[in-house]
């Protein structure tokens, strides 16, 4: 990585017990005013942050393998960001881009077409939230096609409003009690290597073998000419950071292609070199023809889009996308401050530099403990999955300890996945080799303790 200029020091300083006192007493004041229902995965307050640390008000310091769940990808407080961001507000806030619009959203949208996989012409329309921009994909594929049916997968994660929960595959804690769902919203099987059975010989089932289960679900119980759009993580989230098989994307695509049914790559989290390169999907070669995005995109300001086929988004009448603040012209300044540091700082190449070393580390550690059941993942987007010892049952208390004890010792690593039962580290990607190193010795640390105790 080329200079990144930290503006606080890249430590890790436990200075209290967790919480600290004003920890404490804010989460005394957040218990009468603020809803039960978001829950927070730290005790503790935040007072600032940079690059690959976050200080809390009591004077701690952590290293951070979250990044806000795969946001501030450039930092959290990234110079140029910041001052992009106050020049910005500066001139004007909100205009509202359906009512005065501005260059920024332009050139949002030229830098998604240049970005996104594929040389077709494309279009773009900006909105807020992950979620949002989802909902508006599939919007679009009904519109452009004419047919109501969704396709999505086991262990997908698309968001929490009324229809991506109806897409999101995990009832609790996402969708339990908040029924009823949107229609027309059916589920296939998706590629999970490590939780596949094998064939009868005893050979791995491999991708093609595992697109041909997913589409045979669908063309049985849905039928292909109803079917608007196939939606998928090219790597899953939420779900566990599931990468599929070699050949499962690119033959889905293939039969989405020949069906005429939209195929929609959900980047949101694996977007924005995140995985290494700048889409997941550029992993196994596949062209979708809708990509959404959000979080890394514009380092922490909300800004989220769907990009793709020129022919498919223009077939909405005008009028009939948007929204209130959809490309804020803040959002829209803070994205190009983002990706023109993903670039000069050669943010993919950083990615696939803390794969190699993070990856070394933990397969070395898989064969020194046995609750480690699989280590995975691309770029920076990487998991552990933990299982109960020696097999393959999920372990998602191993899970919970190994994440307290890392925080307790000044890290903080998030966990995931339908069976709770899998760490994933998602830095910054401007974190120093020095903070990563010292912040994985804590995880090898937590995850062979808690091995001993199993
Ligand atoms: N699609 C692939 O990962 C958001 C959500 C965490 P929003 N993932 C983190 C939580 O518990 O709410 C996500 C995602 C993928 C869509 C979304 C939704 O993005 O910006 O949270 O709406």
């Amino acid at each position: 990585m080329t200079e990144y200029e930290y503006r606080l020091p890249q430590e890790r300083r436990i200075a209290t017990e967790f919480p600290g006192p004003k920890s404490a007493a804010l989460a005394q004041r957040r218990a009468k005013v603020v809803g039960a229902g978001v829950a927070s995965t730290l005790p503790l307050y935040v007072a600032d942050a940079d690059g690959g640390v976050i200080v809390d008000v009591d004077g701690n310091s952590l290293i951070d393998l979250g990044a806000g769940i795969a946001v501030t990808t450039v930092g959290a407080s990234n110079p140029a960001v910041v001052s992009a961001v106050q020049n910005q507000v500066a001139h004007f806030t909100h205009t509202c881009f359906m009512i005065a619009p501005y260059e920024g959203y332009i050139e949002v949208a030229e830098k998604l077409a240049e970005l996104t996989p594929g040389e077709h012409e494309k279009r773009s329309v900006l909105f807020n939230s992950g979620a949002e921009a989802v909902e508006n994909a599939v919007k679009i594929a009904r519109h452009a096609t004419g047919r109501d049916a969704v396709i999505v997968f086991d262990h997908a994660y698309h968001g929490r409003t009324n229809l991506t929960m109806a897409l999101t595959a995990k009832s609790m804690p996402y969708k339990h009690g908040f029924g009823p769902f949107a229609p027309e919203v059916y589920r296939a099987p998706m590629s999970y290597p490590f939780r596949e059975g094998l064939n009868a010989d005893g050979s791995a089932i491999t991708g093609a073998q595992a697109a041909a289960r997913a589409i045979s679900v669908i063309e049985k119980q849905v039928g292909a000419d109803s079917v608007a759009a196939v939606l998928i993580e090219p790597i899953q989230g939420e779900g566990g950071f599931i990468v599929p098989a070699e050949g499962f994307l690119p033959a889905l695509a293939e039969w989405a292609k020949s069906n005429g049914v939209v195929f929609i790559a959900d980047e949101v989290q694996s977007g924005f070199t995140r995985t290494g390169a700048w889409f997941a999907s550029e992993h196994d070669g596949i062209v979708p023809d809708l990509v959404t995005t959000a979080k890394g995109i514009a380092g922490g300001m909300p800004l989220a889009a769907v990009t793709g086929r020129a022919d498919l988004i223009d077939a909405v009448h005008p009028g009939g996308l948007g929204g209130t603040y959809g490309g804020n012209p803040v959002s829209c300044a803070a994205a190009l401050a983002s990706i023109e540091q993903m670039e000069t700082l050669d943010l993919n190449s950083r990615a696939r530099r803390i794969e190699e070393t993070v990856t070394a580390r933990l397969t070395a550690l898989s064969k020194e403990v046995d609750i480690i059941g699989e280590v995975r993942g691309r770029g920076a987007m990487l998991a552990v999955e933990l299982v109960v010892s020696g097999g393959r049952e999920p372990n998602p208390d191993a899970t919970k300890a190994i994440a307290a004890r890392a925080l307790k010792d000044g890290v903080v690593v998030l966990t995931c996945g339908t069976y709770g039962n899998v760490i994933r580290l998602l830095p910054p990607l401007v974190i120093s080799d020095a903070l990563l190193d010292e912040a994985l010795t804590v995880l090898e640390d937590s995850i062979r303790t808690v091995a001993q105790e199993n």
